[in-house]
């Protein structure tokens, strides 16, 4: 193992969590199922082999669904309280091992030490949620227009469900997932992103525990490898009445047609295109904060990266040069040095889709005011890291109107009123995440009023990543329509069934219809 690696305790995190150390790069195969082929996941931090897991085959999926389908017979019977408390456990595991998996996903996809503990954090508090809600599953009840009749309708859990995940948030989008999806009594079938396995392989060792602990059986969470190959065998399968899927537009559009062919359900979270409208009441520090945050957290690798600043055109000298001194101040590097702000990109796939639009940019006609580059040097010898830039633009640009996954700030210019802003935030084929910064109330209502904001979350004075727990997370056109994560989103792991009891001995029919005999 590099020294970069060993410098930040790396084998010891692998030990903590249960994943064999590393011996001289030879593939670890964490997960044995009957394939071949291997999954080896590289770390973006210093280039170094961290392990590798087997490739799930259609004939493992088989037995993986087995165990499944026999796992939910037990589970949905055992009172969904009962089902919180082992959530309760799980959460209180993670408490224990923050520090470990959140250096894991640090290291594994390279976000800063900081966002990985977040990103851990989110997991606990997904859990605590679900626990409370192990006893708040609420259906409505009714008035029959019959006499002696009751009406209520009663939630039930779907089954198997399936969960893909993106490589951005390689544990907490799985746990909000999985967890509401838990207490609702379903069980699961999670396949990670092929670029951070092994963060799916530690989660699944936690959970592993907690349910051996319970004596509970560990179909109730399952874990699968490899890429959209595998995805596949999931989303084809009428198992499965619900696939929840986060990642770019052009693979949910994939995983949508595969589950409506088939009628099933599906969860979409993809891509987004945020921006932040400054007017001229914004405050303009708060500005700087909330948008650099948004444009470099995660190195710009968040659905809910602030891509786009729409600002006016009075105060866009003072928020230019603000952000562009902001920018000076970046510290990039290795993301397990708390001293870094921004780590590497994810793979040099991602480092060429970089240049590409920043090369785009200007031959659209935009102008680079932060020059992005790739850092070459000690340090930097994975090849992932990159300079945030910045760059003035057109609305219209068709790089503008693409979600780039890196750390690029498109900067607009907008004149008149607030609207003229808002029709260009809207102006795009993404819905997720945006903002206003301001400090006059009209126009932060208008931005959240029915002319405003058409995307799924809508923040005053606060930038577009980083949302809570506890509000509905997800948005609309592009980015898919579904919404996990906090408020009633658990309905979508369920089934409602609506029950008419007839306390009486005659049979009246609705609508007052007679039919005698
Ligand atoms: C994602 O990028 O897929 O709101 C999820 C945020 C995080 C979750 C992002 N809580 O930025």
């Amino acid at each position: 193992m590099k020294e970069s690696a060993n410098l930040f305790g790396i084998e010891n995190v692998l030990k903590t969590l249960g994943l064999k150390a590393i011996n001289n790069g030879t593939p670890t195969g964490i997960v044995n199922y009957s394939g071949n082929s291997i999954l080896e996941s590289f770390s973006p931090v210093d280039g170094q082999l961290i392990g590798s897991v087997t490739i799930t085959t259609k004939a493992d999926f088989e037995a993986v669904m087995e165990k499944a389908t026999a796992a939910f017979k037990i589970w949905r019977t055992m009172p969904a309280p009962q089902r919180g408390e082992v959530v309760r456990q799980f959460g209180d595991k993670l408490r224990k091992k923050k520090e470990a998996l959140g250096k894991l996903v640090s290291y594994e996809m390279g976000k800063s030490l900081q966002e990985g503990l977040g990103e851990v954090q989110e997991m606990i508090d997904i859990c605590d949620f679900a626990v409370g809600l192990s006893r708040q599953l609420y259906g409505l009840t009714m008035h029959s227009e019959r006499p002696g009749h009751r009406m209520y309708e009663q939630y039930h859990p779907l089954g198997v469900v399936g969960i893909i995940s993106a490589f951005n948030f390689p544990v907490a989008v799985w746990a909000w997932n999985t967890t509401l999806a838990w207490v609702c009594g379903d069980v699961c079938i999670w396949k990670p992103s092929e670029k951070a396995p092994l963060c799916g392989v530690a989660c699944q060792n936690i959970i592993s525990e907690v349910l051996a602990k319970n004596k509970l059986p560990e179909g109730i969470s399952n874990l699968i490898n490899g890429d959209y190959k595998v995805g596949g065998f999931m989303t084809k399968d009428n198992r499965i009445p619900l696939i929840s899927a986060t990642g770019s537009t052009r693979m949910g559009k994939i995983v949508a047609q595969d589950v409506a062919s088939r009628l099933g359900k599906s969860l979409l979270e993809l891509g987004g295109n945020n921006a932040i409208i400054v007017t001229p009441d914004a405050d303009i520090k708060m500005t700087v904060m909330g948008a650099v945050f948004g444009a470099v957290g995660t190195a710009g690798q968040r659905c809910t990266s602030t891509r786009r600043l729409i600002i006016h055109e009075d105060i866009y000298d003072k928020v230019k040069s603000g952000i562009v001194d902001a920018y000076k101040q970046l510290r990039i590097g290795n993301p397990l040095d708390e001293t870094n702000h921004v780590g590497p990109l994810i793979d040099k796939d991602a480092v060429n889709m970089y240049l590409n639009a920043l090369k785009q940019v200007v031959e659209e006609g935009g102008t680079i005011i932060a020059k992005g580059e790739v850092l070459k040097g000690k340090g930097y010898e994975s090849g992932c890291y990159v300079k945030p830039a910045i760059a003035e633009a057109k609305p219209d640009f068709k790089i503008v109107q693409h979600e780039t996954f890196a750390p690029i700030l498109y900067l607009i210019k907008y004149s008149g009123d607030v609207e003229n802003a808002i029709e260009t935030q809207n102006n795009v084929a993404q819905g997720l995440s945006s903002a206003i910064m301001t400090n006059n109330l009209q126009e932060a209502e208008l931005f959240l009023s029915v002319q405003g904001s058409d995307c799924g979350i809508a923040n005053v004075n606060i930038g577009t990543s980083g949302a809570e727990i506890g509000g509905a997370f997800g948005g609309e056109k592009e980015t898919g329509g579904g919404r996990e994560s906090g408020s009633d989103a658990w309905k979508v792991y369920m089934r409602r069934q609506t029950n008419t009891i007839n306390y009486t001995s005659e049979v009246p029919l609705a609508q007052g219809i007679k039919f005698d005999l």
